[in-house]
């Protein structure tokens, strides 16, 4: 038996989140066309047969602007901590930019072997991808490795694994056979909620909520959750809320159709959306969401 740990790193919407999904074949982090969707640490756990990978997908690292961006960032450089290999994640249709610097800055602080995961390839010709491993190597330095993919269509995933698994240091599996990530069922149901939220909103909006849920009832046939959507102005709770009550309402159906699959079982959403105006820099509420990292000053 052997086990590891592999922390996907890179600066955000490079298709960290994507490509953990796809790795797992389940979904376990949310993913949007919004930067800073990502606000944990979370893993993502595959078993081929003998070997026990264990993927990290983390927030994007990047320049903080406020306490939650810290928390992110920090989430993911101590993600870099203790772990096996570090999968650089970068988009391979964008030119190599201070972020990707800031990142490699980071992750070559530490003694951890480096692959780089060029993505979005099916942006790309053969011709555009061959001059950006050039760039690559002429800017961030050499890689132990470099694969190229399209994590939206699984297309070279599997090369992660012949890659990752020549890195596995543990002699024994972390976790049992049957699982696929360390998230509890009511992360997943919070990050659902947050996920169609994203998906039908656009500018601060995206950064300004945070889902909680502040009541479960469980019956046989049935489970009800009650769950506050936090916005940060009173202008976006109206956003949210939509024409009377229409974006809320779609919210809370596309949801609930999800988490139905999720859990097996009928369930019953009731969504409260509240004004909790400057949460993101709010160090008791942020705790309270469980947006806080072991990096405390
Ligand atoms: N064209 C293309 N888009 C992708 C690919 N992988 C991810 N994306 C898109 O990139 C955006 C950011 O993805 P996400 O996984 O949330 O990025 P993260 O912030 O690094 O976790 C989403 O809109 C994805 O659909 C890919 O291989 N090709
Ligand atoms: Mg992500």
């Amino acid at each position: 038996m052997k086990s590891g740990f592999i922390t996907i790193v890179g600066r955000p919407n490079v298709g960290k989140s994507t490509l953990t999904n796809k790795l797992v074949n389940e979904k376990v982090a949310i993913v949007s066309d919004k930067a800073g969707t990502t606000r944990d640490q979370i893993k993502g756990i595959v078993n081929i047969n003998e070997n026990q990978f264990i993927f990290v997908d983390t927030p994007g690292i990047h320049k903080p602007k406020h306490l939650l961006g810290e928390h992110m960032t920090n989430i993911a450089i101590e993600a870099l901590e203790n772990v096996d290999l570090i999968m650089f994640m970068l988009d391979g249709t964008k030119e190599i930019s201070t972020g990707d610097m800031f990142v490699n800055e980071h992750i070559r602080a530490v003694n951890t072997p480096i692959v780089a995961i060029i993505n979005k390839i099916d942006k790309m010709t053969d011709t555009e991808i061959e001059e950006k491993i050039v760039e690559i190597k002429e800017k961030l330095g050499d890689f132990d490795e470099i694969i190229t993919l399209t994590a939206e269509y699984g297309i070279g995933v599997h090369k992660i694994f012949d890659v990752a698994k020549n890195y596995l240091s543990g002699d024994m599996w972390f976790y049992p056979e049957d699982y696929y990530t360390d998230l509890p069922v009511n992360k997943i149901v919070v990050e659902t909620i947050r996920e169609k939220i994203l998906h039908h909103t656009k500018d601060e909006i995206p950064h300004s909520v945070a889902v909680e849920i502040i009541n479960v009832e469980t019956k046989p046939t049935i489970r009800k959750y009650d769950v506050n959507i936090y916005v940060e102005r009173d202008s976006q709770k109206g956003i949210i809320i939509g024409k009377d009550g229409a974006l809320l309402k779609k919210i809370g159906i596309e949801a609930r159709k999800e988490i139905e699959h999720l859990i097996d079982l009928k369930v019953n959403l009731k969504l409260w959306v509240k004004v909790k105006k400057k949460w993101r820099k709010n160090s008791k509420f942020l705790d309270e969401l469980g947006y806080s990292s072991k990096k405390k000053k």
